[in-house]
């Protein structure tokens, strides 16, 4: 495989999901009639300053680097070590990183949580194992437990997963998405571990024509719980990736639902970057996007890192 090809599409899903999560963190919590009624449409960054599913989605890179098997103890030394209270965590994860500190192993620090949280940050193990299935199911099942252990907050992690390996899949084959087909395989996928979300994922299929990005953003809000938890916001997120033409469009209806605006923001930004490349993120967002430290230079950095070792084989 191509590096120049890997990288593209590696890079647009980690910016991706940084644009996506930085453009929503403003309204996260707000309505879908809330964010209308203040914004019409809100498409402008803020200040640029992404929160916890990025920098959870960077520890989730800097593991992957340090191991390419993916070793779910450095990925939680990294979440601990990359860990800003004030980027907004959920309410458990303060317990879960408290744990980590006091030296608790692993598999001993997560919750039974259903929260979004291990779907909102898992856009690397996806595309880092785009192909091979069986193994990004196992990798993103081990990242989400580490947090959350509920049978829902799992399946949406390799929800998400799946989605961003196989829109990976099939623009490095490209190949265009059959958006039912794709849906029912990510459905049929999770059955197992949650019928729930599975069913969830279902009535993607049957959402109507979008004639446009505010038309888009309503149906989602009315089909989806659009909230933290990983039932609420996968579907949702997926659906935006599905019914926007294009990154902008799938990333502006998922902020514009409302409820969980950053995470389904990030979400959508990570499946619809991995599909439409780096080069389709509007210019203005990653101008926006902030730099110092773990920023946008350093997320590109790591992207191409996983990239290069992929290329290698
Ligand atoms: O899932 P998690 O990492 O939260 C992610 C969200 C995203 O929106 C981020 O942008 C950030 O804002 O937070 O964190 P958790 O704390 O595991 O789950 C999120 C919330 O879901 C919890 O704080 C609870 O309010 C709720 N929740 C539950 N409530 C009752 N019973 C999750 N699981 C349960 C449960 O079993
Ligand atoms: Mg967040
Ligand atoms: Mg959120």
């Amino acid at each position: 495989m191509r590096f120049e090809d890997l990288q593209e599409a590696f890079s647009g899903s980690a910016l991706g999901c940084a644009a996506g999560d930085a453009l929503g963190r403003e309204v996260e919590g707000w309505s879908h009639e809330a964010i209308r009624r203040h914004f019409g449409l809100l498409t402008e960054m803020q200040d640029g300053r992404y929160t916890d599913d990025t920098e959870m989605m960077i520890g989730l890179m800097e593991a992957l680097l340090e191991d390419r098997e993916f070793d779910p103890a450095r990925a939680a030394r990294r979440f601990l070590e990359n860990f800003h209270p004030w980027r907004g965590y959920g309410a458990r994860i303060y317990g879960v990183m408290a744990r980590l500190k006091q030296g608790l192993p692993w598999q001993e620090v997560g919750t039974d949580s259903w929260g979004n949280g291990a779907a909102m940050r898992v856009a690397p193990i996806g595309f880092f194992f785009f192909d091979d299935r069986g193994r990004l199911k196992e990798k993103a099942i081990l990242s989400a437990t580490i947090t959350h252990k509920h049978p829902e907050g799992v399946a949406g992690a390799v929800a998400q997963a799946l989605a961003v390996g196989m829109v990976t899949e099939r623009r490095l084959q490209g190949q265009e998405i059959d958006p039912v087909g794709f849906v029912r395989e990510v459905s049929k996928e999770v059955e197992g571990i949650s019928p729930e979300v599975a069913e969830e994922l279902r009535k993607i299929e049957e959402l109507p024509h979008a004639e446009d990005v505010l038309e888009g953003a309503r149906l989602l809000s009315s089909s989806f719980g659009c909230d933290i938890s990983a039932k609420g916001a996968v579907p949702a997120a997926i659906g935006a990736f599905v019914l926007g033409r294009g990154f902008r469009e799938a990333v502006l209806m998922a902020v514009n639902a409302g409820g969980d605006t950053d995470t389904l923001g990030a979400m959508a930004g990570a499946i619809a970057g991995a599909y439409y490349g780096l080069r389709a993120i509007p210019e203005g967002w990653l101008l926006g996007l902030e730099d110092e430290g773990k920023g946008k230079s350093y997320i590109l950095h790591l992207a191409e890192e996983l990239a290069r070792i992929k290329a290698e084989g």
